[in-house]
């Protein structure tokens, strides 16, 4: 009974919310409170569709089709989408996006207006062309809006076919009207012939809504505009669903077909701002919003990034304006409860129910919120819009468990979760990630007004707490990242998740003798700007700051982290230099065909407990988070391996694993290539340029050393960035080493997009 009521406790400590009160407080992110982030590009997933920031919001959603092609909805890497990006996009009010589809090239922008206790209006204008001569294809647009659980969507019919408008009205959002304005030409010239179809149907969740658009296409529509031949189309059919699938939802949806080029206008106007608009914004007051706007960007960009006056070129400006607004455009607002995990508990629980306002890494990857890329998206976000970084930051906190422990990933609703394969969505709870939330804080910090401090501080001093009791070392100020790979014969070296440096090599024998050194520092990060924090807010900071000086002390640094057989800063633990993948054919069964061969292990010698000899970014890290002393003896040995090209330095940035490191571009398994075992990973690219910018700052024997290599690499890292985006029209995950190709997810504007930090050398 004792065990099992342990085992009780423990699982609902699991699935607590922390006890302190919430660092967003209720009612504050609401259409009242915040009129003007209510109404969003909040679904990242989708190439274009807004919602409101409220659980279980309304949607709406673009699809499109090429006759001949396939439906477009949900944003995906390969599936023919050459290019699409918003261009402009202020995380506000306003935003451009170029999408390149197999010839198709669509605009989509989007206006807010403010008026009413409901978040506003906003106007949407699509234009679609083809890129080359020719005949246009046919062209269907499907515009939509659909619940979630709540709220009820009326269809007002124009002659029985053309849907003109839905009326609504849901929580939080009130009443509403949804106009369809009739397509015209280019210059917004005439009404131009279309045809139209339409769909209401039940949803029974918001990640089916591709499908049961799908199911509904029946090739029966025809397209007959005066004088000319007749062609026959995919068209929606007027009702539909899923068969089998219970719905939770309603969809309207609009089906408008047409040749090439076409504007389509799409306006939500708020029962509530009824008194305070002044006409419809559409065709010429639309035209005349999306040039104020776009003209306010512009200052508001080189107000805040200076790049203009710091000479970048014209495409570079536009790059970095690309960069920003793909970030800002790439937030989304999720709700729904993460799976959970414990190492107590074979079963999986369900989490709190919680809501995230938060960026994400990759619109089409990883459309959800990841911890420790968040602090590096708050660096740049928060320099463009410092409320706008605060209020995510305080969304994160809130995830906060009973024990304080923020899961690493963020599967939050069905949308998130039908993005993930079933094996991935399990958060472990004794995964930790690293707390790059402080770093975004302590730039962050100056400017943010007390209240929200001290709702943020007993939060803060929970996850700091949490990471210190569960992560800490086999010895005093050595840290231990928990949750690596269990079973270390299927790879060549045991995965660290928590780290997010994946498969960056450590020990190749997991054991709690370890001690991990970018944990370490990440550590001595943390307390410092707890230290700050705690001091600012008149609480104690005396804990906080002699951690901080015990962990930044660099004699012990020294005696815990320095592997003199090595020349740098290592890993300690359990390790063996000689292992290597190698084909095994296990032994038949009597009977049985022979079972397929298995790529495993092979350890050539025996593992014993030394430094383990990996040179790359985590050998950085005392560097890159800036512990050492900038008169510290090791300096010139991290510049040196830094700047060498037979090591770390190449032409396109620093690559995360030396040329002349063992497991230098080796694959873990047969289905894992090499990730950061020599890539070049922009976030700590710019962590480096942002130290290095330090050190030539600060008085010491290496300033000009620091300076020189900060020049370089900046130029180097910058330029390349730049050019794979003029190549191929998007931001990597990572680049290649060898010659500087993208690599990986793309578009990936989450920690990429910090480039525009480095043009702007703002750190
Ligand atoms: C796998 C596959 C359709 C890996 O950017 C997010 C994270 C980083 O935090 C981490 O440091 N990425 C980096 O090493 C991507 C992680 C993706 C895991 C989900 C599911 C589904 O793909």
């Amino acid at each position: 009974a004792a065990a099992e009521w342990k085992r009780w406790s423990e699982t609902s400590r699991l699935v607590t919310p922390h006890p302190a009160p919430p660092a967003v407080p209720p009612g504050s992110t609401g259409p009242l409170a915040s009129p003007t982030y209510f109404w969003g590009t909040y679904r990242p997933h989708v190439y274009f569709g807004m919602k409101t920031r409220s659980p279980r919001a309304v949607v709406t959603g673009l699809m499109w089709l090429q006759h001949g092609g396939n439906l477009r909805h949900t944003s995906e890497q390969n599936d023919g989408v050459s290019r699409y990006g918003w261009l402009m996009h202020d995380g506000e009010n306003f935003g451009v996006q170029e999408i390149r589809d197999e010839g198709l090239v669509l605009r989509t922008e989007f206006v807010k207006q403010p008026g009413g206790d409901h978040g506003g209006d906003w106007s949407w204008r699509v234009t679609a062309k083809m890129e080359g001569k020719g005949p246009a294809p046919l062209l269907s647009l499907f515009f939509y809006v659909a619940t979630d659980g709540q709220g009820t969507l009326r269809p007002v019919l124009e002659n029985g076919t053309r849907l003109a408008a839905v009326a609504g009205t849901a929580e939080e959002l009130g009443d509403f009207t949804l106009t369809f304005l009739p397509p015209t030409g280019e210059g917004g010239e005439g009404t131009k012939y279309a045809s139209y179809n339409f769909l209401a149907a039940g949803v029974p969740g918001l990640h089916r809504l591709t499908d049961l658009v799908r199911h509904s296409l029946r090739e029966s529509s025809v397209f007959s505009p005066p004088g000319r031949p007749r062609r026959r189309f995919f068209g929606v059919s007027s009702t539909g669903g899923l068969p089998g699938e219970v719905p939770r939802g309603q969809l309207l949806l609009h089906q408008v077909t047409l040749e090439p080029p076409a504007v389509l206008e799409v306006t939500l106007e708020s029962g509530s701002a009824a008194g305070t608009r002044r006409g419809r914004l559409a065709g010429p007051a639309l035209s005349a919003a999306l040039a104020r706007h776009a003209a306010a960007f512009e200052q508001r960009f080189e107000d805040t990034f200076r790049l203009g006056a710091r000479g970048a070129s014209l495409p570079q400006r536009r790059f970095a304006q690309a960069a920003l607004s793909e970030m800002l455009g790439g937030i989304g607002f999720f709700h729904g409860r993460s799976l959970l995990r414990s190492e107590r508990r074979e079963e999986p629980v369900p989490g709190a129910e919680s809501v995230l306002f938060t960026a994400v890494p990759s619109r089409c990857c990883f459309p959800r919120g990841f911890l420790w890329d968040e602090g590096f998206h708050l660096l740049l976000l928060g320099r463009w819009d410092p409320a706008l970084a605060r209020d995510i930051l305080a969304h994160w906190l809130d995830l906060l468990n009973a024990d304080g422990w923020i899961p690493r990933e963020q599967i939050l609703g069905d949308e998130a979760r039908a993005r993930v394969p079933p094996e991935f969505v399990l958060q472990h709870s004794e995964t930790a990630n690293p707390p790059t939330l402080l770093l975004a804080l302590e730039r962050l910090l100056p400017d943010a007004p007390l209240p929200y401090l001290r709702r943020l501080f007993p939060r803060l001093r929970a996850w700091f707490e949490w990471l210190n009791r569960t992560q800490a070392g086999p010895e005093p100020f050595t840290f231990r990242w928990r949750g690596r790979d269990a079973d270390p014969e299927r790879f060549l070296n045991p995965k660290t998740l928590s780290s997010g440096l994946d498969d960056y090599p450590r020990a190749s024998h997991p054991s709690a003798q370890e001690r991990h050194l970018d944990l370490r520092c990440w550590m001595a990060l943390g307390a410092r700007v707890l230290a700050v924090l705690a001091e600012h807010l008149g609480e104690s900071a005396a804990p906080y700051r002699d951690m901080a000086a015990a962990l930044s002390d660099n004699d012990l640094l020294d005696r815990l982290h320095w592997a003199p057989e090595l020349g740098t800063f290592a890993d300690f633990g359990n390790h063996s230099a000689a292992v290597a993948l190698r084909w095994h054919r296990p032994s038949p069964a009597p009977g049985r065909p022979p079972p397929a061969p298995q790529l495993r292990r092979d350890v050539r010698e025996a593992p014993r407990p030394r430094f383990v000899g990996a040179l790359g970014y985590v050998s950085l890290f005392p560097l890159l988070l800036q512990l050492l002393r900038a008169d510290s003896p090791r300096l010139p040995a991290l510049l040196g391996s830094m700047r060498s090209e037979k090591q770390l330095w190449t032409p396109f940035g620093l690559r995360s694993l030396a040329r002349d490191s063992p497991l230098y571009l080796r694959r873990n398994t047969e289905h894992d290539p090499p990730y950061w075992r020599g890539s070049v990973w922009v976030n700590i690219n710019f962590l480096a340029l942002r130290a290095l910018h330090g050190y030539a700052r600060a008085a010491g024997p290496h300033r000009e050393r620091a300076a020189e290599l900060y020049r370089e690499l900046r130029h180097n890292l910058v330029a390349n960035v730049f050019r794979q985006y003029e190549a191929t029209g998007f931001l990597w995950e990572h680049y290649r080493d060898s010659d500087g190709t993208g690599q990986g997810c793309h578009p990936f504007a989450g920690w990429s997009a910090l480039v525009v930090l480095a043009m702007a050398e703002d750190y």
